[in-house]
């Protein structure tokens, strides 16, 4: 059985999750003690790796090689023969996985953020802010709490090349859940995790969309 090690809001977690979900096999579920404490992941990867998510699948422990690789998913994907992968997909499902995981990421992150303190634990706060601070300045989530609105206009207008592609297909780039589906899922999951937002009103076929991707499970 795999086992994703993991936090429940992370969005690259989220996405994992969402393609364990999505194949139908069991997975065991392990979060971390403390957002600082990568010392299982760190033991796991022979001392290679201390980022969530990474996964365990019998004697093998998966973690991405490089920056923007799909491994993990890759992995699950070719283990479950889940399809998420095809040939002639790869080349526009990378530019579309980059455009996600940088530009949509790095809005939906910091509105979930704010709402920390609803799902770090109390104890563990201090070394979250730290964390974000020592990344983004001193201040930073004030900050992105400050800047809320302007920032959901930004994620909408983000998003809006989605909601047109999928104005004319069920899912991103056809018929098909492909990979690309759950990556943009697993971080809109993390912008909605807080449970203070929606996905945008003006986008219908995107929120159809996510609905459909909530219970999706192979056939
Ligand atoms: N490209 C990686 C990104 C993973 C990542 O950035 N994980 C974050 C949490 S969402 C992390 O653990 N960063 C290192 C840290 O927090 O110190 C993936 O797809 O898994």
């Amino acid at each position: 059985m795999i086992e994703l090690i993991q936090f429940p809001w992370s969005p690259f977690c989220l996405i994992q999750q969402r393609i364990l979900e999505f194949s139908g096999e069991k997975f065991k579920l392990t979060n971390l003690p403390r957002t600082g404490d990568r010392s299982l992941i760190w033991k796991l990867t022979k001392e290679n790796y201390y980022a969530v998510p990474i996964i365990r699948d019998g004697a093998k422990t998966i973690f991405e090689s490089g920056e923007d690789t799909q491994d993990i998913a890759r992995h699950v994907d070719k283990k479950y023969q889940l399809g998420l992968f095809p040939k002639k997909n790869e080349g526009v499902q990378t530019i579309l996985t980059r455009y996600f995981e940088h530009e949509v990421e790095a809005i939906g992150f910091k509105l979930n953020d704010v709402h920390y303190k609803k799902f770090v634990a109390q104890d563990d706060q201090v070394a979250f802010i730290r964390h974000k601070e020592r990344k983004f300045g001193r201040g930073c989530l004030d900050q992105w709490r400050a800047q809320q609105q302007e920032l959901l206009h930004q994620l909408e207008q983000k998003l809006s090349p989605c909601e047109q592609m999928l104005a004319h297909s069920d899912y991103l780039l056809g018929d098909q859940p492909l990979f690309v589906d759950f990556n943009l899922m697993g971080l809109l999951e993390n912008f909605l995790y807080s449970g203070h937002y929606e996905l945008p009103k003006s986008q219908p076929h995107l929120r159809k969309w996510h609905r459909r991707m909530t219970t999706l499970r192979r056939k």
